[in-house]
């Protein structure tokens, strides 16, 4: 199990209260489309993705960019608990849809590009770690199937 501190955990916790779920979502998705394109042929059903531009207004994108976003929500609320809040997801993306653990990986990269530009010199190196420990443990829960 990972261990928090109580400063990662308000660190965390603070900073993401003060982000647009749905709005840095469907950055993160389409900012990951645009920049790792192979990630384009999991979503067949998405539309035009014929561009950057395409992809950062399809509103498939922009809605299960908020969906992806929203479970990292309940990763915050869980923290203690991550493996098993992520159980069922772990089994879709893994047994279900195939996907790579790799890009759950990118997807967090994507993220800590994202939350830096959004917080600037608000988005400490303390800060920046503590996520960077959140989307790797998120990304860790997601592959465990695999394993
Ligand atoms: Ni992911 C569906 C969360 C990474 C491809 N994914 C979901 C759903 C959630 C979710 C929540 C919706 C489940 C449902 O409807 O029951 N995905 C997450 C999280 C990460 C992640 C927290 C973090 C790393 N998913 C990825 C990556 C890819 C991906 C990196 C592919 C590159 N996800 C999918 C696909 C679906 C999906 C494909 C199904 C989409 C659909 O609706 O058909």
């Amino acid at each position: 199990m990972v261990h928090w501190t109580a400063e990662e955990k308000q660190l965390i916790t603070s900073h993401w209260s003060k982000i647009d779920v749905a709005q840095m979502g469907g950055d993160v998705l389409a900012c990951m489309m645009v920049v790792y394109p192979w990630t384009q042929r999991f979503f067949p059903d998405f539309g035009n993705l014929s561009s950057p531009a395409a992809i950062c207004s399809n509103a498939k994108v922009r809605a299960h960019g908020k969906k992806v976003l929203m479970s990292f929500a309940e990763a915050i609320k869980n923290m203690d608990n991550i493996k098993e809040t992520f159980a069922k997801l772990s089994e879709l993306h893994c047994v279900k849809l195939h996907v790579d653990p790799v890009n759950f990986k990118l997807l967090g990269d994507v993220l800590m590009t994202l939350l830096a530009a959004h917080f600037g010199k608000d988005f400490t190196p303390a800060c920046h770690a503590a996520f960077q420990k959140l989307a790797g443990a998120v990304a860790h829960a997601l592959a465990r199937q695999y394993r």
